[in-house]
């Protein structure tokens, strides 16, 4: 059985720049570290390769520290590719970026034009439907120009709310089977995820919720052990990478790559 939520044949991948040093973050816990954080997107990028994607690793922004962090910038479903349209002033010039390769793969390629804005992080596909968090990066008129874009597919597009103080939707949750969500309890309680099997994250671990199904595995970042025990007992196989640089700039697993099938 094939699921169009997490069976995927391909990921895109942007290599760091050094200037992701100046990246944003809510909260500054110090500077990331250039060259482990090189060294731990390799890896990262090792693990999709295991996981059975090509990967397309696109060069490096040097004006735009957050480039790395592709999945802001397109969505990328089974019938069409669809260029976002970010609310991080710095980052808005991603969009123009991504389009040569999402236009090189995708023979339909639609585009946010705004006033709205809307970033990939928002954005959970699940196999029924596709949740899109409102946030500081993302609005309503953003999320509407979506679902208008998304008419012709029958796609159902509900709106929920990002927990206060998140930057993403999906910082706190993952698609980790057909009908099975990983989530920070306090994303869990809003009850967004009715309906869905849903596995929470041990306390103190909020951190690793956000992870990435591709194919049979599930990659997370490494150091949350009671929450990776919890998963493999569950049955999961799980891949873990060194998620600390990233996390300085509040980038996770899902943030640094675009997975898709082409058909
Ligand atoms: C930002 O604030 O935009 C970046 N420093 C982190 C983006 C993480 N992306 C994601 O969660 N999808």
């Amino acid at each position: 059985m094939e699921y169009k939520s997490y069976n995927f044949t391909h990921a895109i991948c942007r290599k760091p720049a050094r200037s992701l040093i100046n990246g944003l973050r809510a909260i500054d816990t110090g500077q990331p570290d250039y060259d482990v954080f090189v060294k731990d997107h390799e890896d990262y990028i090792s693990a999709l390769k295991k996981c059975g994607a090509k990967v397309h690793l696109l060069d490096a922004l040097e004006q735009y520290p957050d480039s790395v962090f592709v999945e802001d910038a397109a969505l990328c479903l089974p019938e069409c590719a669809i260029i976002m349209r970010p609310g991080a002033p710095t980052r808005l010039g991603e969009a123009q970026e991504i389009l040569p390769v999402i236009s090189d793969i995708y023979s339909t390629v639609l585009r946010i034009e705004g006033p709205g804005f809307i970033e990939g992080g928002d954005i959970l596909a699940t196999e029924k439907e596709i949740l899109v968090g409102k946030s500081a990066r993302t609005d309503e008129a953003g999320i509407a120009e979506l679902a208008r874009l998304l008419e012709p597919w029958d796609y159902l597009v509900r709106t929920v709310e990002t927990p206060a103080d998140i930057l993403h939707f999906k910082t706190d949750c993952s698609l980790i089977g057909y009908n099975a969500i990983l989530s920070t309890k306090n994303l869990a309680r809003s009850g967004c995820f009715e309906g869905y099997d849903v596995v929470t994250v041990e306390e103190g671990e909020e951190a690793c919720a956000n992870a990435i199904r591709f194919n049979n595995s599930l990659i997370m970042p490494r150091g949350f052990p009671a929450t990776e025990e919890k998963l493999q007992k569950l049955g999961y196989d799980i891949i873990t990478v060194g998620n600390e640089q990233a996390a300085k700039l509040d980038g996770g697993m899902s943030c640094m790559s675009l997975r898709f099938t082409t058909s």
